[in-house]
């Protein structure tokens, strides 16, 4: 009964948002086409996966100046509880963002990888009112595997990676900043830059997620941000006050805006001037 109560509490919050995300205007500059620029390609890349049973679908950004004789770097960057692989590219505008930071030289050419994060056999954007459905929520614990076991060979397979943890960065916002959190500090081994934008409640408590807080000088990045008007703040502020009482660094970003996409492209380009370098 609790459940279904606490479900029905968050449903009702975040309804606005998640309405909110069809409607609202593009943040002004930073994911506005610059024209004159080279820009990045994007691509809808499909795998087979034993965990769904399916095969699945992921956006795939490749910088501008692509070339198969180079290695790149490789960013996972997951989505929210009501989105897709296109989320990122539709609502953020995250190829714009990406094109406009490497024409200024702000950041190293990487591959941004888009997955569905949704690991179930029917991973389609459910209905509003099922969004919180403790299936739909499952689906999102289990893309940990399909990532790992699945996508990243897939991926490693198909593009000229550089396929070790010190070239690869998991990301996400919301739901998917949960999911990059859970996933990245869980698996140290392969991945070294991690990124919570807006973190949603299904991050693991702080205790959970980093037991022993020492381990967590093996990674290159921990990064953390959310807005001041986001009601999911206390999610990121626990953990923040975790590493801090842990002697834990991390970058700790909190910005004027709310659970929108003023937020997630502006923490997406501060995250991707930090990385792999
Ligand atoms: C919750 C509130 C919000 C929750 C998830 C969200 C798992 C996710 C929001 C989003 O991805 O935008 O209680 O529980």
């Amino acid at each position: 009964m609790r459940r279904r109560v606490l479900l029905r509490a968050a449903l009702g919050a975040m309804g606005g948002a998640l309405a909110g995300r069809l409607m609202a205007a593009p943040a002004p500059g930073l994911a506005d086409e610059r024209p004159g620029i080279a820009r990045g390609t994007s691509l809808e890349f499909s795998y087979d996966s034993a965990v769904t049973g399916r095969r699945r679908k992921a956006s795939v950004y490749l910088p501008p100046g692509y070339s198969a004789q180079q290695r790149y770097p490789v960013l996972y960057l997951l989505h929210g509880i009501g989105g897709n692989q296109d989320e990122w590219r539709g609502y953020v505008r995250a190829h714009i963002i990406l094109d406009n930071l490497l024409a200024d030289g702000a950041v190293v050419p990487m591959i941004v990888v888009m997955p569905n994060g949704r690991a179930l056999a029917d991973d389609r954007v459910p209905p509003a009112e099922q969004t919180f459905t403790a299936e739909h929520i499952a689906g999102f614990a289990q893309f940990e595997r399909d990532l790992l076991q699945e996508l990243i060979p897939a991926i490693d397979r198909s593009y000229p990676t550089l396929a070790q943890r010190g070239s690869r960065a998991i990301a996400g916002l919301s739901m998917g900043g949960g999911q990059a959190l859970n996933f990245g500090l869980g698996h140290p081994e392969t991945f070294a830059w991690v990124g919570g934008f807006s973190a949603a409640p299904n991050t693991r408590p702080p205790a959970e997620l980093l037991p022993e807080p020492a381990a967590a000088r093996r990674l290159r990045l921990l990064y953390l941000s959310c807005g001041r008007k986001d009601n999911l703040l206390g999610v990121s502020q626990a953990l923040h006050d975790y590493l801090q009482r842990h002697g834990v660094a991390h970058a700790w970003h909190v910005d004027e805006f709310g659970h929108d996409r003023e937020s997630w492209a502006e923490n997406l380009a501060r995250f991707a001037r930090l990385l792999f370098r």
